[in-house]
């Protein structure tokens, strides 16, 4: 390499392109849903990374974002965004920065910080009232490990810790309803293929001060073990099948931004995934699918009894 300096990363021959997200696996759905939210939220903020796949992004000391990036442990995010926050503040009083190079903190976690390791740091920050927004994609599991159960994973899919013939034993946390729990300025779910809704999620968000949450399942070709082509056919599954419901929670209302009709057999989304073969081969689990058929049955009841 030449000892004069560059000026851009476009000189550094490689960086660039690491730089921009090809230490990422192709088709992956968390990258697909940041791209879309930063796309919105533009450049004025302060990315707060706790450990997870997304962290690949930045490789010191350069990062793919035109805004800052700050990386954390796993429990901390919220935390580090606290700090981000009243530095910011403490600039803004001493007249050191003015009001127009403010910057949003913006956490960004996978299902293992935000459904488990980081959630008591989360509370406490929506108990504080911080004013941040946390985007949390959740590819159920902790990807960047080995998709190892987590949190977020779903009733009896398989993963190298949820092994047997019958996958996961627990239940997906709903941390939808555990943030509309703390009753903060915002909840919404969101998926990148329906960008539109997701826009339009971000854009409200954007709007507001307070504790945010913008929720993104994440379709992770190498931990659902599917073909990287098919992750915007699977994100649409999601909704279709009724699986992901989207939707928000502003002032104590929940509101569906979608509501699936038809509503397609859970059947389609799950058999296009290596994690949940075992329930159709060798032998048919009618059992189990039933069970994962008749959840989603009785959510949309639920919606339809109170009238959305
Ligand atoms: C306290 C702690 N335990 C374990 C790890 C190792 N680790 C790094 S990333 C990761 C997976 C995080 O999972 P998730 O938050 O779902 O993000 P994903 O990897 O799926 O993007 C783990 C376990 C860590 N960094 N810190
Ligand atoms: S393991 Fe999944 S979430 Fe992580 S980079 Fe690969 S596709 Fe994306
Ligand atoms: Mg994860």
């Amino acid at each position: 390499m030449s000892s004069q300096p560059y000026k851009s990363l476009k000189e550094l021959p490689g960086v660039h392109a690491l730089a921009s997200g090809t230490a990422m696996c192709a088709g992956c759905g968390g990258l697909e849903a940041l791209h879309e939210v930063l796309d919105v939220l533009g450049t004025k903020t302060v990315v707060v990374n706790a450990a997870g796949c997304m962290t690949l992004l930045a490789n010191y000391p350069f990062t793919p974002f035109h805004g800052s990036w700050l990386y954390t442990s796993m429990a901390s995010a919220p935390a580090g965004a606290q700090g981000v926050r009243d530095a910011l503040d403490i600039l803004l009083a001493r007249g050191r920065i003015g009001a127009e190079e403010d910057l949003t903190p913006v956490v960004l976690t996978g299902d293992g910080s935000a459904y488990g390791m980081g959630l008591s740091a989360t509370s406490a920050a929506i108990e504080r009232n911080l004013d941040f927004i946390y985007i949390c994609y959740d590819n159920e599991g902790y990807g960047n490990t080995g998709q190892q159960y987590s949190g977020a994973t779903p009733h009896g899919a398989r993963t190298p810790t949820s092994p047997g013939a019958t996958g996961y034993a627990g239940e997906k946390k709903d941390l939808f309803d555990v943030w509309a729990a703390h009753r903060p300025q915002y909840v919404a779910t969101v998926i990148g293929a329906e960008p539109l809704d997701l826009a339009r999620k971000v854009q409200r968000a954007a709007g507001l001060k307070g504790p945010r949450l913008i929720l993104a399942l994440a379709p992770c070709p190498t931990g659902w073990d599917y073909d990287p082509m098919q992750t915007l056919e699977i994100g649409r599954l999601a909704v279709k099948t009724g699986i992901w419901p989207l939707k928000e929670w502003v002032d104590g209302k929940i509101v569906h931004t979608r509501v699936p009709h038809p509503r397609l057999p859970v059947e389609e989304y799950l058999t296009m995934q290596g994690r949940f073969r075992h329930l159709f081969e060798p032998a048919r689990n009618d059992a189990l699918i039933g069970e994962i058929q008749g959840r989603v049955d009785r959510y949309w009841q639920s919606v339809e009894e109170r009238g959305g």
